[in-house]
């Protein structure tokens, strides 16, 4: 489909991964149901995009390392959506080159629940093996991969990677795994070292896992294209996938594009010197249209610092939602939508000037105190209580809710034990 240039061997695909279609945005249920909706299409929207951009590129090929729905067992709805979009590629013959991850993986008993897809998509198997494609000028390039066969694929796989064919154009490796030492918070799965995928001698390495995007190497490319729509704020960054042109011998082009539709942001707003609620409602409005991001919506959390000339009824407002409730009356299009306004004590840095021991103390019992488990175990008693078990039985599992007790319960702390400058 793309042709050679002056006698040169050229093939040109789009590499994604982590699409985790169908993410149910547990966290945010709380928002206007018509923005969950957008919210809640934003990773089907985010894929739909990547698909007319490999239309309108005439890649040669898509490929897609792992992660393509977020659970294992799929609902039909996301299965049919995707099965919709390799129909569009099939009808333009760009064949599709897919693996299973850790969250999609390919369980015997989720056989059964898998829809057919179409002629155009080769899937690997749970052994790593090596698939032929010849492009319409006739280059021919051999790709090699797997699909995880359980979540937890703990195993060196990369072991398994033949060394580069040599009767080949172009070696493309796939793989859903993590890079050791890189210090990413997903799980060590299939692990590997860059120095493992650069002995392979292939011409790409096409990765995936971890939502990050990187370029860990530029020749040959060994890319994390990171995952295609930010599902909480920890994911903040832009998101899309990479458009690669390789050509024998010479450097290869990689392109990044974003499609995703929303975009999360955490911005912070001293208040030091506003005094009044109209003052503050001013300064939070400026806040948020500087955090306006072109055509995308944003999900922006404003944390509020220096709010100590503000009076006990302005706090209030803040505190018990109204506040916000108020920000959020706007239908402006794109949206800029406020899903936490907080209040931080930002007198950490007073305190700890004084005694480096406490910091690193502080810091230990928060990240301690943040580990689920140990979260789980402190609030065990307050779910004896029949009420609450009912009631709130899904509550303690969302991590929004537990970030959000362990920032008041910080506020707190330091409200207690920090100092303002000048007091002894
Ligand atoms: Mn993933």
């Amino acid at each position: 489909m793309f042709h050679t240039k002056g006698g040169i061997w050229v093939i040109r695909f789009i590499h994604t991964a982590d699409l985790h279609i169908d993410s149910p945005f547990k966290g945010l249920k709380q928002v206007h149901p018509v923005l969950f909706e957008s919210i809640y299409h934003s990773t089907f929207d985010s894929f739909h995009r990547i698909v007319s951009v490999a239309i309108e590129s005439e890649v040669d090929f898509l490929l897609i390392s792992g992660d393509i729905y977020d659970e294992e067992n799929q609902s039909v709805k996301a299965q049919a959506f995707f099965r919709k979009e390799m129909k569009r590629l099939e009808e333009v013959s760009i064949p599709v080159y897919l693996l299973h991850g850790n969250h999609d993986f390919m369980g015997r008993e989720t056989e059964t629940l898998r829809i057919q897809m179409p002629k155009n998509v080769h899937i690997f198997g749970v052994e790593p093996e090596t698939k032929e494609f010849i492009s319409t000028s006739n280059e021919k390039v051999a790709l090699t991969g797997f699909s995880y066969p359980t979540r937890w694929v703990r195993e060196r796989m990369i072991e398994q990677y033949p060394s580069r064919y040599k009767e080949v154009d172009f070696h493309l490796g796939m793989l859903h795994g993590y890079m050791e030492g890189s210090g990413a918070r997903e799980g060590v799965y299939a692990p590997f070292t860059l120095e493992d995928l650069l002995t392979r001698q292939y011409d790409y390495w096409a990765l995936g896992h971890i939502h990050k995007r990187a370029v860990l190497h530029s020749a040959p490319p060994v890319i994390y294209p990171g995952n295609i729509q930010g599902r909480n704020p920890n994911e903040g960054e832009g998101k899309g996938a990479y458009l690669v042109t390789l050509q024998k011998g010479m450097t290869s082009k990689v392109e990044y594009f974003e499609t995703a539709p929303i975009i999360w942001r955490e911005r912070t707003l001293d208040l030091n010197g506003i005094t009044s609620l109209e003052g503050l409602y001013g300064s939070i409005l400026e806040a948020m249209e500087e955090a306006a991001e072109g055509e995308r919506d944003v999900l922006l959390s404003l944390q509020l610092t220096q709010y100590q000339g503000l009076s006990s009824d302005v706090i209030t407002r803040i505190e018990d939602g109204d506040l916000l409730e108020g920000l959020n009356q706007t239908e402006k299009q794109p949206l800029v939508y406020m899903y936490r306004l907080s209040l931080v004590a930002q007198k950490e840095r007073l305190l700890f000037k004084y005694d480096e021991k406490m910091q690193q103390s502080f810091e230990r019992s928060r990240q301690d105190f943040m580990q689920e488990e140990r979260f789980k175990a402190v609030l065990q008693d307050l779910y004896k209580h029949q009420t609450i078990r009912t009631k709130f039985s899904k509550l303690i599992e969302e991590e929004a809710f537990r970030e959000e007790i362990m920032q008041a319960a910080e506020n707190q702390l330091m409200e207690d034990i920090a100092f303002e400058e000048g007091e002894e």
